[in-house]
């Protein structure tokens, strides 16, 4: 499955190199961007724009053959950060491509991987990450709470991913100050667009809340917000068409 595949090849990469030359890496890098203060309410909706060639639902995307190029496209049209899909197997992603984008723009990157394990906490911030995705799904409460200590530690900050009451109850616990809730379900495919609608009553207004997935127009954008979204995040509906052009229907 995602995850497996995630941590045979984080296992891969540790072969060349090893933790402790990532953790030396971690600490000569910039220091990470405040993306909680870049992701805060405001009166206008955020989004997170994603670098994004292919997935496992929708086959291939777009080529993207120049992820930094694109990046500086959706900061230029006003996002508030850009996740990067870094899971090679099946959303054709690389830490290269989060490296890429690191040197394009200065708002707040997000790795977005299958994140179980230190060593890729470790690789996000040596390859300049901000922010790191952590799926609820993927992790007992154990995990959870460490990796995400471990984010922190890092001076990153944690997205933590849900995607029914009890997550969300979980993430609230482990401390996370943005709690996304995905439409998505990474089981079996299938779009809910409401269920950020139910689950954003139970995380309260002090945590930054992110509706993930499923924005194809600008009207999806306006009903997460008036759900409660103070982010939403978007990969597939920008990459597909003319992304800074998309960008600014979302955000008008
Ligand atoms: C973006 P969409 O429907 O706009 O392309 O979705 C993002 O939410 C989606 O890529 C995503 C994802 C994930 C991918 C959300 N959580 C976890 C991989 C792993």
């Amino acid at each position: 499955d995602l995850v497996e595949g995630a941590r045979a090849d984080a296992a891969t990469r540790r072969e060349n190199t090893p933790l402790s030359d990532l953790e030396r890496a971690a600490a000569d890098v910039a220091p990470a961007l405040d993306a909680l203060e870049a992701l805060r309410p405001a009166e206008k909706v955020k989004i997170i724009a994603e670098v994004k060639r292919k997935s496992p639902s929708r086959g291939h995307l777009a080529d993207i053959p120049d992820p930094a190029e694109l990046a500086s496209t959706y900061a230029g049209a006003g996002a508030s950060a850009i996740s990067v899909l870094t899971e090679e197997r099946r959303f054709g992603g690389s830490l290269d491509d989060l490296r890429a984008v690191r040197s394009a723009v200065d708002i707040p990157i997000l790795r977005k991987d299958f994140i179980v394990e230190e060593y890729q906490v470790f690789e996000a911030r040596a390859a300049g990450a901000d922010l790191v995705l952590l799926i609820a799904a993927a992790l007992d409460q154990r995990r959870l709470h460490e990796l995400h200590e471990l984010v922190g530690e890092l001076g990153m900050t944690a997205l933590v991913e849900t995607h029914d009451e009890d997550e969300v109850l979980r993430a609230l616990d482990v401390g996370a100050p943005i709690i996304g809730v995905n439409a998505r379900d990474l089981g079996t495919f299938e779009l809910d667009p409401d269920l950020f609608g139910r689950l954003a009553g139970g995380i309260p207004g002090s945590v930054v809340r992110v509706a993930e997935s499923a924005v194809k127009q600008a009207a999806d954008v306006a009903h997460y917000r008036a759900a409660g979204a103070d982010v939403v995040l978007v990969g597939e509906a920008l990459v597909t068409g003319d992304p800074a052009a998309r960008l600014e229907e979302f955000l008008a």
